[in-house]
This record gives C-alpha cells, structure tokens and sequence, in this order.
C-alpha cells in the first residue's frame, strides 16, 4: 500500500464469470447439498458450470451475512490482489503464488491460552461445518468489493484454544519462506506479515477464517488455505496463509502499523470521517460486473465500519476514533 496502485487494470469484460451463472450453480449445489448428495457432480451439471474446475468444490451452508450488491467476479477476485509476499503489484500474487505450499499445513498456537501447541489444520476447520459468508472488502486504497467466502467463524476457532483471562489480544502470523514468497526478499514490510485484533473484537460473530472463496478452496493469491476476513476494517487486517496465532495481554505488533504508524493505526475501523494522508476514506471505486473492468469503476460512498455499524459499533463505546484509528 505504500506504492499506488496502476490506474485501472486490463481484464477484458468477457473474462468475467457472470455473477448469475454462480447464483445458478449456487442454486444447484445446495439442492444437491440438501438431497444427500456427494460433491462429485454428474457430467451434465459440469459442462454447465463457468467457474474454472482448478479449485476442489467445497460443501458450505447459506448464511444470513450478505451484501445488497453485485458480487465482484471471479477473474478480479483472484487476478487484482494484495499480498506483498509476492510482490507490490496487484498482478504479482496471481503470477508468483503458486510457488506457496499450502499441504501439509500446520497452524501453532502460543500465549495466554491453555490449549497450546501445533495443529494441523483439518483439525482445526471442520469442513463439514462450513459456512458462506457474502462481505464487502473494503481496502484503505479506497477501492471495494463484494466477496462470497467460505469457512467458519473466528470466534469458533478461537474458543477452541482456551484463551485465559489475560488474553487481551490476539495476534496473528503469515507463513514466512523465502523460497516460497519471493517478495519478502525486500524488506518492504516487517516478514513475517502480522496483523492483531482485541479479544472482543476477534470474539464478536463477524470476524470469519476463510478457506473457500465462490464455493472452491482459495487460491493461493487469496491466502490459501486459511486467510482472515473482518469485514468492518481496512483490507489490511485480513491476513493471509495464517501459520501462527498468538494470545497477549499487550497491543501486538501489526505489520502496517510498523512501517507508518501515522497512516496505518491498531483499530483501522473502516471510517469515512478520518482521512488518510494519501486516500481519502469518504467514497470508494466499486470492483464489480455492474462496472466492467477496462472503463471507469462506479463509486459509492463509504459507510462507517463498512456499513456494519449494526454488528459492531458497539466495541468502540466511548473511543475517540480519530485518536485510536
Ligand atoms: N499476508 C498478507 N496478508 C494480506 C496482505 C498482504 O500483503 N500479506 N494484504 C492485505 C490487503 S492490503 C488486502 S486489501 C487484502 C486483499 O485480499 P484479496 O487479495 O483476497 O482480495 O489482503 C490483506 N492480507
Ligand atoms: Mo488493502
């Protein structure tokens, strides 16, 4: 994020998966689903199907969080990506991270809980509890998105580890390999990437382990196999091919807040009021079918925590959020 990103990017508009062709295939699955059926699907059903075949299917339940506007498709979602593990252009993670071994993968835990240790992480995910979840990506470079994810609740996981009452926090580790993340050879951000939420932040139903994306396992540019998704703050907190978590009962180190702390705060609420010295936070470039992707983007104002104000404005009781930004 501290390099600007190219104006526009150069997806034709027939590249994109037509968002009715996945809402039709959605259809499909979960009447599948619900019939008992495994997810091998016969060849008709196949030959119908636009999303690319790459990615193993996954078995995931509707949820109620969704978002009233076009998803953005496939080919953006996974080709205009942030993960400077890989490099600083939003082209470089669709190109380089295939290089990233997602098998096997172990998630550690350490800190202020009492179930610590290594997991392997189908121990961890019961991908027979998996849920979709439709959020808006809001990302502090002033664009957005509306992403069909799938995985479980944060909170869920978290539970699991036992936090004790000195877990305050909660801190979180991207994989760190520098054979596999060519990018980390520049010291562009503190490796590993680290991002940290507060206990009640991270405990509240919103904050989502994603595993899938548009009902397949995550591409790696994505932040295979397992990434965080917090839909009321700046892209940046989601991070990506977690490897290690870590309770405290201290304000934990974030990768961004450590390379500007005046531009990337702790809390990074999605916030229209409060600007950042180089985007302003007030309205938004909408990534999206409705748009086409060679023209100009639609816009559309920013809402306070990304228009879940609802779920979450709560936490922030009493905060000055101009001063814990
Ligand atoms: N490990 C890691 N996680 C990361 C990043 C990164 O560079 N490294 N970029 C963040 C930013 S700025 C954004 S906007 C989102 C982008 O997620 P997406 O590419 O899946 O849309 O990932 C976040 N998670
Ligand atoms: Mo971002």
């Amino acid at each position: 994020m501290l390099i600007r990103h190219p104006s526009g990017f150069d997806l034709k508009d027939n590249d994109v998966t037509p968002q009715s062709a996945y809402l039709r295939r959605r259809e499909f699955l979960a009447a599948f689903v619900a019939a008992g059926g495994t997810l091998a699907l016969p060849a008709a059903a196949q030959a119908k199907r636009a999303m690319p075949d790459d990615y193993a299917l996954l078995k995931a339940a509707k949820s109620g969080y969704t978002v009233d506007d076009p998803m953005v498709p496939w080919d953006a979602v996974t080709s205009y990506n942030n993960f400077y593990e890989f490099g600083t252009g939003k082209g470089d993670p669709a190109k380089k991270a295939h290089k990233l071994i997602t098998k096997p993968w172990t998630v550690t835990v350490e800190g202020e809980a009492d179930k610590t240790g290594t997991y392997a992480l189908e121990d961890l995910i019961d991908y027979n509890a998996l849920e979709e979840r439709i959020y808006r990506h809001r990302c502090v470079e002033a664009w957005s998105m509306v992403i069909p994810w799938v995985g479980v609740p944060l909170a869920s996981v978290l539970k699991k580890f036992e936090p004790n009452s000195k877990a305050k926090f909660v801190q979180f580790f991207t994989k760190n390999s520098r054979k596999e993340m060519p990018g980390t050879f520049w010291p562009v951000l503190k490796w590993p990437y680290r991002e940290g939420l507060r206990i009640d932040e991270a405990m509240n139903p919103l904050p989502f382990l994603a595993v899938g994306l548009y009902g397949r396992v995550l591409p790696n540019q994505n932040g295979a196999p397992i990434r965080l998704v917090v839909p009321w703050k700046y892209g940046y907190k989601s991070i990506k091919s977690i490897e290690r978590i870590r309770f405290s009962e201290t304000m934990p180190e974030t990768s961004w807040n450590q390379s500007n702390a005046r531009e990337y705060g702790f809390y990074s609420n999605v916030n229209p009021l409060v600007e950042h010295p180089r985007w302003s936070q007030a309205s938004e470039r909408v990534i999206g079918p409705q748009a086409g992707f060679s023209g100009a983007l639609a816009r559309r104002d920013t809402q306070m925590f990304n228009g879940y104000a609802d779920a979450v404005a709560g936490l922030y009781a009493g905060m000055d959020l101009r001063k814990n930004h």
